[in-house]
């Protein structure tokens, strides 16, 4: 018999199972043990109480309340979708729903379905040893934590782009909605395209408060908040009651207005699928709810102060006063947990009776078992990988006549030209699972091959020519200026197995540096759950870097994420700093094949110098640091007078023009040129899994000699990260030229200066180190010390009165060493 989805018998089957996710919802947050006291007749005592009841409550029965309902719709429109919860901090929503659906036994086969998985259950929620109280990568289902709070709509976005089918089911919080992340991804529908993306069903959960105050829209009338909606371009309907304790009401009011969105977001995909519409710049008015469910909804009413808990901000965190030492409210929790009816829910063995079971969507139609949370794939399936161009066919030939020198063809000396070709291949190759994104920047940092092969995704009208490179598709999405919209979408899109890149101006990339940590927290818990897929990497260019800035200044000097990263567990994060194209392009293909890191790649976009030969930047991408031969004097073994090493671009520039000062003057020192590419190989931290790429003590001293032999380390970040590697590594003798906090709106040059990262400070600070060891005679010391500053004040002369670069640094390129 057909079933019928609207009748009251269905709606009271939906309304069992929200009674049956939040009665476990409230219970785990008390109990460790008995769980189902009523039911099984079994009275609480103090030692099923946890000690220290930790976890929230306020977010939850509203979201089991939109869980249950989001199971409904599944079920009458054979739907596939997925849950996301803005405030993960309600963990215990898509923990409860996953196990009673029976996921969570299949991922956590020790969490039966009976009376003794349940307890386990209950206690390792929250608890010491066991899960978060956030939706985390622990939870069947989750591919939003939700911990920090405001990317819940950006990921939901990433997660449907090239997803046709795929509907993302996505809760924000009132309080949530008022970040800045979230209140800009609202702007994420002129983006979707409905033809080849999947949708997004906003529900915008107006439980009225945050920690402890009001929200901003629970005091938005209906009238402003569909106002605002309006403006933005999507369509508002609202969920909400008088009598908040009319479930019944709430469950057909909501069963009606949901259907109506489903209806209508099918209705705008057929259109845009089969009668071409949403071509010509109108963006399609995709359906937003805003449901006003109260915070702490059915739970304790009152505090024993007599304060409203229910419809409160006192309901946010653990609504009472019940601990092991204090049973004092025991009578209030039994009460609460009582007015579930949990007896018409489970049976005694634990597990649930049939009539509420079946409610359940089956198999992968479960949110928690949707595949598109698990990497985009079925538990334990090969990845797609991407089909890769051959980088080496698009690499500028380097060798001894050219090295070091600006090309003839000015585009191939940018390095981000350069690997713009090898995106667009990669691009033309992959035309469902590769996309790159930014903040208006892809043009400006010079991807300019990208432009000659696809277009930026733009659902508004396009006023050629006052617009260019802007349509209904397209493999770009950087046509909003935010940072946060272009980290989330990325993280959505990676999350769900596809690979994209950001590329942001450098400093601005600090804009999302929290982002980019709560990703890394993701993908190391993930790697620890063996039900978990793994994920392709995320992979973030910092360009428009610290030592060139032309029309913008210091403002625009941060080279702090390359700290920031360095900070997390090393295994799940690399950061490159190629200092050519060709080394760009390997380090590229290299990244692409990764999986599950964070990979930060720092790039320059200007045109300079190319140094490394195609198996060269080969080898400095996939061992991540070289000896440089033809920029060495020493023989292979032996010992070196000094070692110069760099990382970057402009730090290679400048490190080699000191090597060259230093040979020209000194032609019998014996130095030995480290080129440094992936950064993680010179660390050595604590603590585990910090250590798959450092390199052994051994190998870390053949590079930069035994401790005291003095190192002079260009450096494209801020200079301790590079001085606390050296002193993990017990090696005393670094001089490191990184930035150093000092810039302005001047020339190429004189940033350079500004750090002291340039050649002749570099090459003083060298002979310096060479008259102590004596390799360098004192007088001859003296000299070259001399002449170094005579070009240095010369310098400050021309730059302050012409406004230009010297010829000893414009003139400049390389030529071969004397040895
Ligand atoms: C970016 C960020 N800022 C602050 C917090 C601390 N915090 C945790 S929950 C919360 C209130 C959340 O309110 P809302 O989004 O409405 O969720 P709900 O009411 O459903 O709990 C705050 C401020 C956070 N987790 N993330």
């Amino acid at each position: 018999m057909a079933v019928d989805f609207d009748s009251k018998s269905y709606l009271e089957k939906v309304d069992a199972w929200w009674r049956a996710t939040t009665y476990l919802s409230g219970g785990m947050i008390f109990l460790k043990d008995n769980p189902l006291f009523s039911v099984t007749n079994t009275p609480l005592k103090a030692d099923d109480v946890k000690v220290k009841p930790i976890g929230h409550w306020g977010t939850i029965s509203g979201q089991t309340f939109l869980y249950a309902h989001a199971n409904r719709l599944i079920n009458k429109y054979d739907l596939n979708m997925f849950y996301i919860g803005g405030p993960g901090h309600g963990g215990q929503v898509m923990v409860t729903n996953s196990y009673l659906d029976g996921t969570y036994t299949e991922d956590y086969p020790e969490i039966t379905q009976d009376l003794e998985g349940m307890a386990r259950l209950y206690k390792r929620f929250s608890f010491p040893g066991g899960i978060g109280s956030h939706m985390t990568a622990q939870t069947p289902g989750s591919l939003h934590e939700g911990g920090e709070l405001g990317y819940s709509l950006s990921h939901a976005t990433g997660a449907v782009l090239d997803n046709p089918d795929q509907i993302a089911f996505t809760v924000v919080g009132d309080g949530e909605a008022e970040t800045g992340p979230a209140a800009t991804a609202w702007n994420s529908i002129k983006f979707l395209n409905p033809k080849n993306d999947g949708a997004v069903l906003p529900i915008l959960d107006v439980n009225g408060f945050k920690i402890s105050n009001p929200t901003i829209s629970s005091r938005m009338s209906d009238e402003q908040l569909t106002k605002f909606f309006e403006g933005l371009g999507w369509s508002p309907r609202f969920i909400e009651n008088d009598d908040i304790h009319d479930y019944m009401a709430y469950h057909e009011l909501a069963a009606k207005v949901l259907d109506q969105a489903i209806e209508d977001i099918h209705q705008i995909q057929k259109d845009a699928r089969e009668n071409g519409k949403y071509e010509d710049g109108e963006v399609a008015a995709w359906p937003v709810i805003i449901a006003r469910l109260p915070k702490g909804w059915g739970g304790p009413t009152h505090n024993t102060k007599g304060e409203p808990i229910e419809g409160s901000f006192r309901a946010h965190q653990v609504p009472l006063d019940l601990k092991q030492g204090d049973l004092s409210q025991l009578g209030e929790f039994e009460d609460w947990m009582n007015s579930y009816k949990p007896t018409e829910l489970f049976n005694a063995d634990g597990s649930l009776k049939d009539e509420v079971a079946d409610f359940a969507p089956k198999g992968d139609k479960r949110m928690a078992a949707n595949p598109v949370a698990n990497g985009g794939r079925a538990k334990g399936a090969k990845p797609e990988m991407l089909d890769l161009p051959d980088w080496k066919s698009l690499a500028n030939d380097i060798n001894d006549s050219n090295r070091g020198t600006q090309l003839p063809d000015g585009n191939r000396n940018m390095d981000m030209n350069v690997l713009s070709t090898f995106f667009a291949g990669v691009a033309k190759k992959n035309p469902t699972s590769f996309r790159v994104f930014g903040p208006d920047e892809t043009m400006s940092n010079r991807l300019w091959e990208m432009f000659k092969m696809t277009n930026r995704q733009w659902m508004s009208k396009v006023e050629e020519p006052f617009d260019q490179y802007e349509a209904p598709e397209g493999r770009i999405l950087d046509a909003q200026l935010s940072e946060h919209q272009a980290e989330g979408w990325l993280e959505g899109y990676t999350l769900t197995g596809r690979t994209g890149v950001f590329a942001s101006y450098e400093s601005f990339l600090r804009v999302v540096d929290s982002m980019t940590t709560q990703h890394f927290k993701w993908i190391r818990q993930a790697a620890d759950q063996p039900w978990r897929n793994d994920y392709p990497s995320l992979n973030l260019i910092s360009t428009s870097t610290v030592f060139q800035q032309d029309h913008n200044g210091y403002t625009h000097q941060d080279p702090g994420m390359l700290t920031h990263l360095a900070e997390k567990k090393s295994n799940f994060v690399r950061q490159y700093l190629p200092a050519d194209g060709n080394t760009l392009l390997a380090v590229f293909d290299r990244a692409f094949k990764d999986r599950q890191k964070v990979n930060h790649i720092v790039a320059s976009k200007q045109p300079r110098q190319q140094w490394f030969s195609i198996d060269e930047a080969d080898e400095l991408a996939n061992e991540g640091l070289k000896v440089i031969d033809w920029a060495s004097t020493v023989a292979e073994g032996e010992d070196a007078d000094i070692v110069f090493a760099s990382a970057g671009v402009e730090p290679t520039i400048e490190t080699l023009g000191a090597v060259q000062l230093i040979n020209d003057a000194f032609p019998s020192v014996k130095m030995r040129y480290v080129n440094v590419v992936e950064l993680g190989r010179l660390q050595k931290k604590n603590g585990p899994l910090n250590d798959d790429r450092a390199l052994t003590d051994d190998k870390f001293s053949a590079l930069f000699g035994q401790s005291g032999t003095p190192v002079v380390f260009g450096f494209h970040g801020y200079e301790d990260l590079i001085e606390s590697m050296f002193y993990e590594r017990q090696h005393l003798g670094l001089h490191v030229h990184g930035y150093r906090e000092d810039g302005d709106i001047t020339t190429a040059y004189d940033m350079r200066v500004y750090s002291k990262l340039d050649r002749f400070n570099q090459a003083k600070d060298a002979v310096k180190t060479l008259v102590a060891n004596g390799a360098v005679d004192k007088a001859a010391g003296e000299a070259f010390d001399k002449k170094m500053d005579d070009i240095l004040a010369k310098h400050f002369k021309i730059t302050r009165d012409e406004g230009r670069d010297i010829e000893e640094f414009t003139k400049w390129s390389w030529s071969p060493l004397k040895k």
